[in-house]
């Protein structure tokens, strides 16, 4: 038993993500996203499930607000649907859209709570994809202007922006893995989609500086760390590609205004080439306020010649699995927070997304998800070591406020710490809620 005392001006918060909650997907004259394409062509999700519905958050936001209140949190992130408010990704601005999400955020400040707006978490409007998407140019300037719209519209309401939800997952998962929207398996495509992501977060950050608004932007990587099997070379190396992959690779550019050799190495051994254009490393290398990191597993690795992109394999090594078979492995929390530290100093941190999947039932009313509390007691204990040793972590935003669209895996997955039940969207609280909640009064918990 140990104390895990948080600092007194530590923020707690949950997240959430547009097209995972709001459904309402043909209404309040919302444009069509990728993500409807995607789900809605066999064989991409789980049980041929899509957004149409989701949590039905759009028209619930109220009630879903009240659970926050409840909660006790500080702060809410959650992502605007792009083609809410442009249906075709330029052009008209459909006022429906922006009103939606004035309701929401007069409703979280109403309640005392601060919004964190993500203002891209994968919905790309479809339109923009038809005509190449994040791999043409022309969509860096749309998102630009779209973030330009959102920044004047909401001034002085929301302080706190993060313009891309872990580019990682935007280029390579969806564009080179293919398993997310569009579904491209294209790794030159997947690599170039990475450069204009970055360099559309680099723009959007300069106009909001022009702008001279009052609050704070960053963005908000995915991460995850490798730990070698052994301390051989071409195992460090295997497990360093990895990690960089994530962190240097989108975090480099950013903070340095260069992308690190080893990777580009690697990528040009893949026959990949890069094409940047002049002043784009320096459009990239904009000072944020602030990081976002996303973290959830890891696990052991070893190399293995010719394996996958990066020639590394797996070790198994039976470590406790959430149910989407994710390794439950707090160490690498701990590890990659303190490489980043150590690469890029003190930047202010806020944990963007950490949490579990476990699919518990609601039994007479309530939900013993004793898993995901596990979880959030290891997690935190390891950001908590964090903190000790230097991180300038401001805030933990767990993920999800509510189960919720788990991308390819449908509805399948459960990540809340609020049951939803998608036949009548009721929503229970799990153990774990119960369980934030005290820890979040009480800025301390027990472990
Ligand atoms: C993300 C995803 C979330 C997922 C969560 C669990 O940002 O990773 O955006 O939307 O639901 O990560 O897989």
């Amino acid at each position: 038993m140990a104390i895990i005392q948080f600092p007194k001006d530590m923020q707690w918060g949950t997240a959430t993500a547009s097209y995972q909650i709001e459904g309402a997907a043909d209404k309040g004259g919302r444009g069509v996203s990728i993500w409807d394409t995607f789900s809605k062509t066999p064989g991409n999700v789980v049980n041929g499930d899509n957004g149409d519905v989701a949590c039905d958050s759009y028209h619930r936001y109220e009630e879903d607000v009240e659970l926050m209140k409840d909660l006790g949190i500080d702060v809410y992130r959650f992502s605007v649907a792009w083609p809410r408010i442009f249906p075709n990704g330029t052009g008209e601005v459909n006022q429906e859209g922006l009103d939606y999400y004035h309701r929401l955020v007069d409703k979280l400040l109403e309640n005392g709570i601060e919004p964190m707006c993500t203002l891209y978490h994968w919905d790309l409007p479809q339109a923009l994809q038809d005509k190449g998407g994040w791999g043409n140019r022309e969509t860096i300037d749309a998102f630009v202007g779209y973030a330009e719209l959102m920044f004047q519209e909401f001034s002085g309401k929301i302080k706190k922006w993060l313009t891309l939800n872990e580019p990682w997952c935007i280029s390579f998962l969806s564009n080179f893995i293919g398993v997310h929207a569009p579904g491209n398996q294209d790794l030159q495509l997947a690599t170039q989609i990475s450069h204009h992501l970055l360099v559309a977060h680099g723009k959007t950050v300069q106009k909001f500086r022009e702008l001279g608004n009052d609050g704070e932007i960053g963005f908000a990587p995915n991460t995850t760390w490798l730990e070698p099997y052994s301390n051989r070379q071409e195992d460090i190396d295997a497990c360093n590609r990895e990690i960089g992959w994530y962190i240097e690779w989108f975090m480099d550019p950013v903070f340095k205004g260069t992308y690190p050799d080893f990777m580009v190495d690697w990528f040009k051994k893949k026959g990949v080439e890069l094409d940047i254009e002049d002043g784009d490393m320096e459009t990239i290398n904009q000072p944020v306020d602030f990081l976002g990191i996303n973290y959830y597993t890891g696990h052991i690795a070893r190399y293995k010649e010719n394996e996958g992109l990066l020639d590394w394999e797996m070790v198994e090594m039976n470590y406790d699995r959430t149910d989407i078979g994710w390794p439950i492995f707090p160490e690498g929390f701990y590890n990659v927070l303190m490489r980043i530290k150590n690469s890029y100093g003190d930047i202010p941190i806020y944990i963007t997304e950490n949490g579990s999947c476990y699919n518990d039932e609601p039994e007479n009313g309530s939900v013993k998800d004793s898993g995901r509390i596990n979880y959030l007691q290891q997690h935190l204990t390891a950001l908590s070591r964090a903190i000790a040793s230097g991180v300038n972590v401001k805030g933990y935003i767990t993920w999800s406020l509510m189960d919720n669209f788990e991308w390819a895996e449908g509805y399948t997955m459960r990540f809340g710490i609020v049951h939803v039940n998608y036949r009548t969207l009721e929503r229970t609280k799990k153990d774990s809620f119960y369980w934030y909640k005290q820890t979040i009064a009480n800025n301390w918990f027990e472990n």
